[in-house]
């Protein structure tokens, strides 16, 4: 059956795309636009065409799945460039979302029908390309080259109301789209093609000024990404040249990004994300439970941000404290937020009031009888967790699901002191809970099914990426941060000062250094964790210098002063020539001779340790796919997506590589931990990568 049919209605031509899921341009959909056009430019009975699709959404894009073989004629650009030179008027008729590749045909086609509820974007900057078929000429062209650039460089959705004020869209209807279209095309039948590519843009406000205020304004959100940069030139290309010149400029520039490793890792990061909610044992027949409320145990930082999530999409929280003066905060912070919010214009005060109705507060566990889903976020002690979970199973309804947001606690203990462990499992949220995308689902031993698919579910539906974890101490992201961390720290006390360690973390790509990182959280927190788990099951060498600036008072920003200084309430990192004092004793006192220590070799034990972290972690199958670990890290942890996660960006350095960088690593800093996980050590010695396992593991 092919992706495209054409429908003749009193000469009217309407060529439908019919390639589920998302209507990608596959090599099918382009031949066959391409065919339809060609025998509909000497049609006689045609007057003009309309461009429609079938299914959920217009044309989302090029087919991102074709990306790894070689592009098959007929290439897109010349099926658009084909489309705008076509002499009969062709209308877009767009639903859902017209993105990319999708954009670009419906800027080639002479007018664009939407519904409202469209929306329209050129997110390839987030594969780490560009719109590589007329998208960077013809938008700047029709909506300037602002509002080109602000499209193109954030990939951002844009409503339709505002891309018709853009001038993209001739039209917005409510509903009967294709008769509008058809109506529209009929009008235009009289007036010919009204190419985006002739249009004219007033150059004179868009000179290198505007320009390199731009590159100014968006430096700090696309640091260490490539086809930003290539994606200004383009339009710059748009602002300075011809069309044809233009478009010439820009498939240059796009091979250039399609050539560059950040594309494959950001493609990666593409499907890894669509890839997480495939868990074994689960599928569409797997029974859901339904969440219609909500209870949070907890109206702390954590409590409150994760009441918003499920507030945001319209189901009712009941949120539980212990006095009311911690319940009024907690409501209070989460109205702050709301009216911050507002302030921003995101919201209106009906809509932060609105909001604000789907709580309800409590002092009595009783309230929370009625819940379907009930979150514990209190202190992260175990004697506390159980004694909740102890009220919970005594007043929680039969099919409740009890869950715990413990960040490391082991979710089996948890499950086991409630009489339905089948009913629990981890929901592990990362702070600000209701800013940041990852949920670790925490899948307990006893965790029934419908229970682990009812909530992978509904990560999706609270616009989380919920990545399933096995029970062990810290899941996968907080498991791998301590091997990290431990290598940063050791650097520390070996000779690189705190700033360098952070300096060089901070230009492989992460958004802070570990030691700011530990400032931020609170090294009060690191320093009682190791209290609990004795000085034997961790380096002390790396953390002993921590505990001493604890113990002086240094417990981190919270308090003005940890590893660094914070002047006057900044929260501004400064180096603290006490701190480089005491450190520089505590490597006496570890009998350590302080040395250079190079920013490579910082990235390197940090990624390395890292990696193998994650390995072992793969190996246990406390992950299902290394691609999951990928996702972890750059939604929970700031790991740069244009690296692909620590998965990929160890497939990309080779895994025989890695491998032996940790064997060195084991003789130059001894076996205790550097022994490479069972997995690399498999998969380097049959020189099969990351990405190898998990295809073959795809069950
Ligand atoms: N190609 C191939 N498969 C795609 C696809 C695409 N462009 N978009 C989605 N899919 C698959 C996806 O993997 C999933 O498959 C299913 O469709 C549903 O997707 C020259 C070169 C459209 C907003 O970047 O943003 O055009 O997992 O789960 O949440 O300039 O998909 O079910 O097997 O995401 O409702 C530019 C990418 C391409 C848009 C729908 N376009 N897609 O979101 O569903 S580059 C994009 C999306 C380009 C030209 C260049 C979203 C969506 P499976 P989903 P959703």
């Amino acid at each position: 059956m092919s992706t495209v049919s054409k429908e003749i209605r009193e000469g009217i031509a309407i060529i439908t795309v019919d390639n589920p899921p998302v209507n990608a341009l596959s090599h099918s959909v382009r031949e066959g636009l391409a065919r339809e056009m060609k025998e509909l430019a000497s049609n006689a009975d045609v007057s003009a065409i309309v461009v429609a699709c079938a299914g959920r959404t217009f044309i989302a894009g090029a087919d991102i799945r074709e990306f790894g073989s070689p592009p098959q004629p007929p290439h897109l650009p010349d099926v658009v460039n084909d489309i705008e030179a076509m002499e009969k008027p062709v209308v877009a008729a767009i639903h859902g979302t017209a993105l990319g590749g999708g954009l670009e045909v419906a800027l080639s086609c002479h007018y664009r029908v939407a519904l409202a509820s469209a929306k329209i974007g050129l997110p390839e900057v987030k594969l780490g390309i560009l719109p590589g078929a007329g998208g960077t000429q013809r938008l700047p062209r029709i909506a300037g080259p602002a509002n080109a650039l602000d499209a193109i460089i954030s990939g951002r959705h844009v409503s339709a109301k505002e891309a018709k004020s853009w001038g993209v869209l001739d039209e917005i209807v409510e509903d009967n789209l294709l008769e509008a279209a058809i109506a529209f095309a009929k009008a235009a039948a009289g007036n010919g093609p009204r190419r985006t590519g002739e249009m004219k843009i007033d150059g004179t406000k868009f000179g290198p000024e505007f320009f390199a205020g731009f590159r100014k304004s968006i430096a700090r959100q696309t640091r260490g990404y490539f086809a930003p940069e290539h994606c200004i030139r383009c339009v710059e290309a748009a602002v300075s040249l011809p069309l044809e010149e233009g478009l010439k400029r820009e498939r240059e520039l796009f091979q250039e990004c399609m050539a560059n490793p950040q594309a494959k890792a950001l493609q990666h990061m593409f499907f890894a994300e669509r890839q997480v909610s495939r868990i074994p044992g689960i599928d569409k027949n797997t029974p859901r439970r339904d969440i219609r409320r909500v209870g949070i145990i907890g109206a702390g930082t954590m409590g409150g941000g994760i009441a918003m999530n499920f507030a945001n999409v319209g189901i009712p929280v009941t949120i539980l404290e212990v006095e009311q003066p911690a319940l009024d905060r907690g409501l209070g912070v989460v109205r702050k937020n709301y009216e911050r919010s507002a302030a921003k214009g995101k919201l209106t005060s009906e809509q932060v009031e609105g909001l604000m109705d789907q709580f309800t507060g409590t002092l009595s566990y009783d309230d929370l009888s009625d819940c379907d889903l009930i979150i514990e976020a209190v202190f992260e002690t175990m004697e506390i967790k159980k004694k909740v979970f102890g009220e919970l199973d005594r007043v929680a309804k039969k099919g409740a699901i009890l869950a715990s947001n413990t960040s490391y606690l082991d979710v089996n203990e948890i499950a086991a002191c409630t009489k339905r462990p089948e009913d629990v499992l981890g929901l592990h949220f990362f702070s600000p809970a209701n800013v940041m995308r990852l949920l670790e689902i925490v899948r307990a031993d006893k965790t029934a099914p419908d229970v682990l698919a009812t909530c992978v579910d509904l990560a999706k539906a609270i616009r989380k990426v919920g990545v399933v974890a096995g029970v062990c101490h810290g899941f996968i992201g907080n498991r791998m941060l301590s091997p990290y961390g431990r290598e940063a720290a050791l650097a520390v006390i070996e000779g690189a000062k705190p700033e360098e360690v952070d300096a060089a973390l901070f230009t492989f790509g992460m958004p802070m250094g570990p030691m700011t990182m530990s400032d931020m959280a609170g090294l009060d927190i690191g320093y009682l964790n190791r209290q609990g788990v004795g000085r034997e099951n961790y380096e002390t060498k790396a953390y002993d210098w921590m505990d001493r600036l604890v113990e002086s008072g240094r417990k981190g920003l919270k308090v003005g002063a940890g590893v660094y200084a914070y002047e006057d309430g900044s929260r501004t990192p400064k180096p603290d020539p006490d701190v480089q004092k005491l450190i520089e004793e505590e490597s006496v006192k570890a009998g350590i001779e302080r040395r250079a220590i190079s920013s490579d070799e910082i990235v390197e034990r940090c990624m390395m340790a890292l990696i193998n972290e994650g390995a072992k972690i793969l190996g246990e199958g406390k992950a299902y796919r290394a691609s999951d670990i990928d996702v972890v890290y750059v939604n929970g942890y700031g790991y740069p997506a244009y690296r692909g996660g620590p998965m990929h960006y160890a497939d990309s350095l080779g895994l025989k590589n890695v491998y032996d960088k940790i064997c060195e690593f084991g003789e130059k800093f001894g076996p205790r931990w550097w022994q490479p996980a069972p997995l690399l050590k498999e998969l380097a010695e049959a020189g099969k990568s990351f990405a190898d396992f998990d295809r073959e593991n795809a069950g």
